[in-house]
């Protein structure tokens, strides 16, 4: 749909986002919490604003020119993100609040239909707590156990013992694509090999993967996938769950309500079709149609582009902050296991402290577990302090970084 920027030019591409251009505590704003949520780029804000001025409706519902507006742009944006995540069908694509919303669809209703006692849920310790909680709580209702996959000391998947940890009851593996506590790029399509030769479904959290590479479902193979608008430069309160056509057919409705129904009784209902079975209510259809926008945008800029940059912003940041004497950035050695993520301990200075202090420096950065708190056992810590890099940032964020965790060193004395 959109002619990619052939030449990536980060100051262009910068000055999108207003929100960038301020200056907080008295200094120039270097966003470096994308991991947490993306900024929204102009395009995105414009498409919102429009849609509130012009189309506002409810969808599927009015005979009136605004609901077929309304009802038109947001089934437009279904149609956008099938193409762009590569579905075989708009009805695969279902909206949600977000990743955790569609992690709790897939355990709420395949979960509970799918799994008896004994069966076995597959996750990692790399999960994002929206990727273990929700198994948790299935597995307390049906009896089904959780394995996981161990991390080793630089946090990648030990996968040399995958068929063993993949048995006969592995009804399901669910992993994360990305991690956001540690920036592990995982080899995702080897465990779907593994999972699928033993008969067993799998499903991705792209959370932290679809921001900053191009994601094909049908070529990953997967058989769910979710993730989330806001990280990806759209708005909050909008995700996707991806799930393949004949998976989604059999399982259960996730909420009851408008929308979902085919025909209401006084004892029982019949369901709407896919992908309106899992949309109870009134959706968050301006969420939906900023996604899109999203979409639109994060393909305009590129993602040959994105990549390409964030992995020179994420080199100069290492080689940059290795001149600081104490301290330890967790996650993979090797550049290309990883994505913009950098997970840091310096010296015994509290993350908190730390993040603090690059705050009254204008850097916004995160403090704390990243509601990964298997990660931080398996690192031994109870919290690290985390920068994460988007399109937009440049190499004076990454010095302006650097020269705050200068600034952390000398109040504590280093
Ligand atoms: N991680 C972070 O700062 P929601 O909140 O539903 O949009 O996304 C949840 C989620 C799921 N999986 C992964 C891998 C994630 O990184 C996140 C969100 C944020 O790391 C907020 S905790």
């Amino acid at each position: 749909m959109y002619q990619t920027v052939s030449t990536f030019d980060v100051n262009k591409i910068r000055n999108e986002f207003p929100i960038l251009q301020q200056v907080v505590n008295g200094k120039p704003l270097t966003y470096l919490d994308n991991a947490a949520t993306s900024q929204k780029p102009r395009d995105v804000l414009e498409v919102l604003s429009r849609y509130y001025q012009e189309d506002n409706a409810n969808v599927h519902r009015g005979i009136h020119e605004l609901s077929r507006r309304a009802t038109v742009a947001y089934e437009s944006a279904r149609e956008r993100v099938a193409e762009w995540l590569g579905a075989s069908d708009r009805a695969e694509i279902v909206w949600t609040r977000g990743t955790t919303e569609a992690i709790n669809l897939v355990a709420a209703t395949w979960g509970m239909d799918q799994l008896t006692e004994g069966d076995e849920v597959l996750l990692t310790i790399m999960e994002h707590h929206s990727n273990i909680v929700p198994w948790q709580l299935v597995a307390k209702r049906t009896g089904a156990k959780l394995r996981y996959i161990e991390l080793d000391a630089e946090g990648k998947l030990i996968l040399d013992d995958l068929d063993q940890l993949l048995t006969d009851r592995t009804k399901l593996v669910a992993m994360t694509h990305v991690s956001n506590a540690l920036g592990t790029v995982n080899p995702v399509q080897r465990v779907i090999e593994a999972a699928h030769a033993k008969g067993a479904l799998v499903l991705l959290d792209g959370a932290q993967a679809v921001p900053h590479m191009n994601v094909d479902v049908s070529a990953l193979g997967a058989d769910f996938y979710a993730f989330s608008s806001h990280k990806m430069c759209g708005p909050t309160g909008a995700g996707v769950l991806w799930g393949r056509k004949e998976i989604l057919e059999e399982m259960s409705p996730y909420q009851g309500g408008g929308e979902m129904i085919g025909f209401v009784g006084r004892d029982e209902s019949t369901w709407a079709d896919l992908p309106h079975k899992f949309e109870a209510g009134t959706p968050n259809i301006a969420g939906a149609v900023g996604a899109a926008a999203a979409v639109d945008f994060m393909e305009k800029v590129g993602y040959d582009g994105i990549q390409e940059h964030e992995a020179g912003l994420l080199r100069y940041a290492l080689d940059r902050m290795g001149e600081l004497k104490d301290l330890t950035v967790y996650g993979p050695k090797t550049l290309g296991e990883r994505s913009g993520v950098i997970s840091f301990a310096l010296g015994d200075a509290h993350p908190h402290d730390i993040a603090t202090i690059l705050d009254s420096e204008g850097v916004a950065i995160r403090a704390g577990h990243h509601c990964a708190q298997l990660v931080m056992k398996h690192l031994g810590v109870a919290a690290t302090t985390r920068a994460s890099f988007s399109m937009y940032n440049t190499t004076d964020d990454v010095d302006r970084l650097f020269e705050g965790l200068r600034v952390v060193q000398g109040i504590f004395g280093r």
